[in-house]
């Protein structure tokens, strides 16, 4: 009896430790990071497969693409073929390059050459433009198919809502433009900035500049000195 208690108690914790891992592996759940950033900055997004569904390999991701995004760049990834599954736009719009675009990418889709074992995990980097609108949550709904099954990465929170999403879509959200909102502010800043250091440098150089200047001068004072003399002796002789 008491070793049966024992054992079963023995039990809990293991059983406790397999749903505390396997919570830990839920709680991994398909994601992009960053999670935010600036409109109009260029950004590479990271889209992470943290494991398969309900331990089933995983041999397909499929990323859907928010409207408000026209154009993206895909990383290839040599352990998967990938593809850009583009649709057409209701009214041709004009891109942040003055071009004229009929269609967008609408996805990304990643079919994995073997597929990814449960227990490993696989990255897609993605290269964008965050599109100008500030204040919004760009949503990217993701299909992850398995060798059993799939798993819908599509939850979105409604407004204002904290609930815990069993499986949520993973969102960018779009935070004000920095700079000249074209994502270069931040670097034209830093080549500002850099410009000014090197003007301060005499300071640094312990004075050796006023050092320099002293000399020009007591040499121009000596060559005064010396062409006086000079001068004189030419009179005298
Ligand atoms: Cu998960």
């Amino acid at each position: 009896m008491l070793l049966r208690n024992i054992s079963r108690a023995c039990a809990l914790p293991a059983a406790a430790a397999v749903v505390v891992l396997s919570a830990g592996a839920a709680g991994a759940h398909v994601t992009i990071s960053p999670s935010e950033g600036a409109a109009g900055s260029y950004t590479v997004l990271t889209a992470s497969v943290p494991h398969g569904c309900d331990g089933s390999p995983t041999t397909k991701v499929a990323i859907q693409l928010p409207e408000q995004l026209l154009s993206i760049t895909p990383t290839r990834n040599p352990l998967w073929e990938v593809e850009k599954v583009m649709v057409a736009l209701d009214e041709p719009v004009t891109d942040a390059h003055g071009n004229e675009v009929t269609e967008r990418v609408g996805q990304v889709v990643y079919t994995a050459k073997t597929p990814l074992p449960e227990g490993y995990r696989d990255a897609f980097e993605l290269s964008l433009q965050v599109p100008d609108v500030a204040g919004e949550t760009l949503v990217f709904p993701v299909i992850q198919t398995c060798a059993k099954g799939e798993t819908a990465w599509v939850e979105v929170a409604a407004e204002g809502s904290t609930e815990e999403l069993a499986k949520p879509a993973p969102t960018l959200t779009v935070l004000p433009a920095e700079g000249d909102g074209h994502g270069g502010g931040a670097d034209e800043a830093s080549a500002e900035t850099e410009v000014e250091p090197a003007a301060a440098e005499p300071a640094d150089d312990g004075g050796t500049n006023t050092l320099g200047a002293a000399g020009l001068i007591a040499g121009l004072l000596g060559l005064g000195a010396g062409g006086a003399a000079l001068m004189r002796s030419r009179q005298g002789s």
